[in-house]
């Protein structure tokens, strides 16, 4: 997670985090997220009551940061998210990280071209392919594969994050005049087995000291050198 963090720092982005729970605005009526989405349902979301959840993503760092900052600005959001999801592939806690620059003249280059540096950082210089996709909080929205080709195996396209132009009505929500200011949003999520191999370069030698390494992949926040601001 601090290595992947680190590639925006060095892109000047600002780190922030946010509280673990979080009103039911913060996580989704101010992301344009409507009353009779799926993810919203009791089967999806830990809710505390009627106005409380476990945060489902970090997105609602990002609803504080924009409450308290002024455009223009970039940042990031590693932390831990909570959903109703429990089976071989999915954990009831994870890890995601997400990303937010609002201004003027922001535009979907500016996107990619982020996006791509990051991939080429974490992956080496890979294909990358921006594939239409939809997000309520973002349009045009996209997710972002890769191209990947494992020793010994055929190549496929790994799909690795999600991205978009902020939803003007996510900007108008928080006062933000949407005619004036842009922004670009992504977000990832970083507990998947596959991707988290990929990231791995010292292929551990055993099978166990691969499960050693990967239980510890995205869960080292303590040691992070760089200071949180909390919002
Ligand atoms: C995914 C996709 C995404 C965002 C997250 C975002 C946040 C705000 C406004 C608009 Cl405050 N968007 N976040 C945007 C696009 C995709 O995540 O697949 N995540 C695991």
């Amino acid at each position: 997670m601090d290595f992947l963090k680190n590639i925006f720092i060095e892109m000047w982005f600002d780190v922030a985090a946010g509280p673990a729970l979080e009103t039911t605005f913060n996580n989704f009526d101010a992301l344009n997220i409507p009353e009779t989405h799926p993810s919203r349902d009791l089967q999806d979301t830990f809710y505390i009551d009627d106005n409380t959840v476990l945060r489902t993503h970090t997105s609602p760092v990002q609803i504080r940061y924009m409450q308290n900052k002024t455009a223009p600005f970039r940042m990031v959001c590693p932390g831990k998210v909570y959903r109703s999801d429990y089976d071989v592939s999915h954990t009831p806690m994870f890890h995601q990280m997400e990303g937010l620059m609002v201004g003027e003249n922001i535009s979907f280059a500016n996107l990619k071209a982020i996006l791509t540096e990051f991939v080429n950082k974490v992956f080496g210089e890979t294909n990358v392919r921006f594939r239409p996709h939809f997000f309520p909080f973002t349009e045009p929205s996209a997710e972002v594969d890769i191209w990947w080709e494992p020793k010994g195996k055929e190549g496929k396209w790994l799909e690795i994050l999600g991205c978009g132009m902020v939803d003007p009505n996510v900007l108008n929500n928080l006062s933000i005049d949407s005619e004036k200011y842009i922004g670009y949003a992504f977000g990832m999520g970083i507990d998947k087995p596959d991707v988290r191999f990929v990231i791995h370069h010292d292929i551990p030698d055993s099978l166990e000291e691969y499960f050693q390494e990967a239980g510890r992949a995205g869960r080292d926040e303590k040691k992070n050198p760089v200071n949180y601001k909390v919002y």
